[in-house]
């Protein structure tokens, strides 16, 4: 490590230090950077989102346009419970969906408690690209959704609305470690022009109060994409990533030289440190892909995975853990 790496390390977490001995192996990353275009999503859905991203990246297209294409993939399919169509839904029996974007040039685009629109990463782009704003939500969001000729639809499938019933008997509402949202799409790519852009698509935490909104599409805890340096994207309970501003975090940590690896494990070691009671019971997960092509991946507990797709390269991996 340079003198000024271990200079910036010391001084940034000097109090908050986590011993890296404490951490578990980080067999994920990389040995050199993989050869653009490359794209990195959550969870073991991303390998399919990964393909419809890899056909637009394949034909030199826009980072942007690969990630949305890529994440409309999760939110089509209706036996995906945490994204689009078949999201379980709130306590009360709503779906809501919370979805953002970033492209090359640092633009933004994000929808929240978006409701009976089946591809919220679209309606993102579109506030991107077609409003002088940042987000939409809501009522607001779905009118807006609806002039731009998006269609209104039941996204409470038989399947997700039996599990809802099912939760009513109970009524339970404990975060259950990889279980109880563990398939929301945080997509990342660098394109053969040498630029990045991410997509986060997700129907949030199941049975959360109405009108709660996660991390998801929030710019800079959910997505964070600087064309300079790289970008960062994050699954898990949202409430602790939001705290944090865990993907800006991230950015801002390669920015400073660490490699995506361990500013990835550096956004985990925060929580851990910030909420030692609470880590122990919930799940968060951080991927990252710098400007280089070189990219990494960290979670608290075991079982988060991350799919990988380049020109030499595609496959499933096991993110490294702080927890066990
Ligand atoms: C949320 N972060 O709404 C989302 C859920 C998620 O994998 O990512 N699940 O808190």
């Amino acid at each position: 490590m340079s003198n000024r790496r271990k200079f910036l390390k010391s001084s940034l977490y000097g109090g908050l230090a986590v011993s890296t001995a404490s951490l578990s192996s980080v067999a994920c990353a990389p040995k050199a950077p993989l050869r653009k275009p490359v794209v990195i999503s959550t969870w073991n859905h991303g390998q399919e989102a990964n393909q419809a991203a890899w056909k637009v990246l394949a034909d030199k297209g826009r980072a942007v346009d690969a990630v949305e294409q890529g994440v409309m993939v999760t939110e089509n399919d209706p036996e995906n419970a945490t994204v689009g169509i078949g999201g379980f839904p709130d306590r009360d029996g709503n779906v809501t969906l919370d979805a953002c974007i970033m492209d090359e040039f640092e633009n933004a685009g994000s929808v929240a408690f978006l409701q009976n629109i089946k591809n919220p990463i679209s309606v993102a782009r579109k506030v991107m690209d077609d409003t002088p704003h940042v987000m939409l939500v809501g009522e607001g969001a779905k009118r807006f959704a609806l002039e731009k000729g998006f269609k209104e639809e039941n996204l409470l499938t038989p399947k997700s609305e039996a599990a809802w019933k099912k939760w009513l008997e109970n009524q339970d509402y404990q975060p259950e470690i990889n279980i109880e949202n563990h398939d929301t799409i945080g997509m990342v790519a660098l394109d053969e022009h040498g630029n990045l852009s991410g997509a986060c698509t997700t129907s949030g935490a199941a049975w959360k109060m109405h009108g709660r909104v996660g991390d998801s599409p929030i710019i800079g805890a959910g997505l964070y994409v600087d064309n300079e340096i790289g970008a960062a994207t994050a699954t898990g309970l949202g409430e602790f990533v939001i705290k944090i501003c865990g993907s800006h975090m991230i950015v801002e940590l390669m920015r400073q030289g660490y490699s995506p690896q361990e500013a990835c494990e550096q956004a985990v070691n925060r929580i851990v440190k910030k909420y030692p009671n609470d880590y122990k019971n919930l799940q968060v997960g951080f991927l990252a892909l710098n400007k280089q092509g070189e990219y990494g991946a960290y979670s608290i507990h075991k079982g988060f995975n991350f799919a990988v797709k380049a020109s030499d390269q595609d496959e499933l991996i096991d993110a490294g853990h702080y927890n066990g």
